[in-house]
């Protein structure tokens, strides 16, 4: 595996890389052009200024996070084959400079979903928390509301203002689209994009839901092991493979996320590693990177992880806000690269102790 980091850019991330490259075993970022708009063809030029940048800092971009789909393609609108043709020359731009590993999601409308961005615990730290009785209470136009005034000023990825404008609009073109037809839809973007994949040597990492189940009554089909599953079986290439995300199936506590990452072997191109603490169905709150902090067994991940002979980038994903960093909710410096260094020493035991 490879440790990386994610980061938003020097326009809206306060971590700056020269942060990010002393945290021990970090060799790259997860970044990606946060001016762009879901349908736009990303220009050579703005990823070359990308790569410069990081480059220049000692990093390399380990991969994009994400090139968002437009919603059109998830609809299944007929101007769908205009954005895909978009989205391939996106690919074959990132691929010319060199970068082959593309993270997305395909959730209708909203991206992850949680109930607060700042929810205290005992030791003084806050963290994001869901819990759906709050979720079923807030009417979903209003989500951005909510998530705006609690970010401390910072443009949360999967928030962008730009989908506020469209919100109402969207929940209206969602109407009549089932899991069945989003799992459709899915199919016929990958179907469509495949070949340049393969010709490029692009990994194409598809992102869980976040939350693991239907949020607002909009589908979510990427969500469990027969899901994701038949998602592999029905475009069967290397290149259409996963970002495994932990944490969004770990939100499920039905989800045994080392058998899937021992089933999905060969798939698995990019990993998201954080705990969450299960409270009660439909309530979790994140937490530490370390095992006994939460619900999930990191160990356990890690060893599936080793198994599996997993070589692409892995991140610690979203930490709590500690030591008074006021920093974009998630994505502070200060506990991920503690996660990270937590992530890299039981690495380091489970590669030691197998030889
Ligand atoms: C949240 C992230 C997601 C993720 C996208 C991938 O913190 O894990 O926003 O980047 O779902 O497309």
């Amino acid at each position: 595996m490879k440790m990386t980091l994610r980061w938003f850019g020097s326009k809206y991330d306060s971590v700056t890389l020269k942060q990010i490259r002393q945290i021990p075993g970090c060799v790259g970022v997860i970044t990606t052009l946060y001016d762009t708009k879901p349908g736009e063809i990303w220009s050579t030029e703005a990823i070359k200024e990308m790569k410069r940048e990081v480059e220049a800092a000692g990093l390399e971009v380990s991969g994009i996070e994400s090139v968002n789909i437009h919603d059109d393609i998830k609809i299944g609108l007929p101007t769908r084959d205009l954005y895909i043709a978009n989205y391939i020359k996106t690919l074959e731009n990132l691929a010319n400079e060199g970068i082959d590993l593309v993270c997305y999601n395909f959730m209708p409308v909203f991206d992850w979903t949680r109930s607060n961005l700042a929810k205290m615990r005992a030791d003084g730290s806050t963290v994001l928390s869901y819990d759906q009785e709050l979720i079923d209470k807030i009417d979903p136009t209003k989500m951005f509301e909510q998530i705006d005034s609690n970010s401390n000023g910072f443009i949360m990825p999967g928030w962008e203002p730009e989908r506020l404008a469209r919100v109402k609009e969207l929940f209206e073109l969602y109407k009549d689209v089932n899991e069945e037809k989003l799992f459709e839809n899915l199919v016929y973007f990958l179907k469509k994009i495949m070949p340049t994949c393969e010709k490029l040597g692009m990994k194409m990492a598809i992102h869980q839901d976040d939350p693991a189940w239907s949020v607002y009554g909009l589908p979510r089909v990427i969500n469990n092991k027969k899901n994701i599953q038949r998602m592999l079986d029905a475009v069967p290439v290397m290149n259409n493979g996963l970002t495994l995300c932990t944490g969004s199936l770990g939100s499920n506590p039905d989800n045994d996320i080392p058998d899937m990452i021992r089933s999905f072997k060969g798939r698995i191109h990019f990993a998201h590693l954080r705990n969450i603490k299960h409270l009660a169905p439909g309530k979790f709150d994140e937490a530490a990177h370390l095992s006994s902090d939460g619900s999930l067994d990191m160990f356990e991940i890690m060893k599936a992880l080793y198994d599996i002979g997993m070589e692409g980038p892995i991140r610690p994903d979203h930490g709590r806000m500690i030591w008074d960093e006021v920093a974009m909710p998630g994505y502070g410096l200060y506990d991920r690269a503690l996660g990270a260094t937590y992530l890299n020493g039981l690495w380091e035991a489970i590669d030691k102790s197998s030889k």
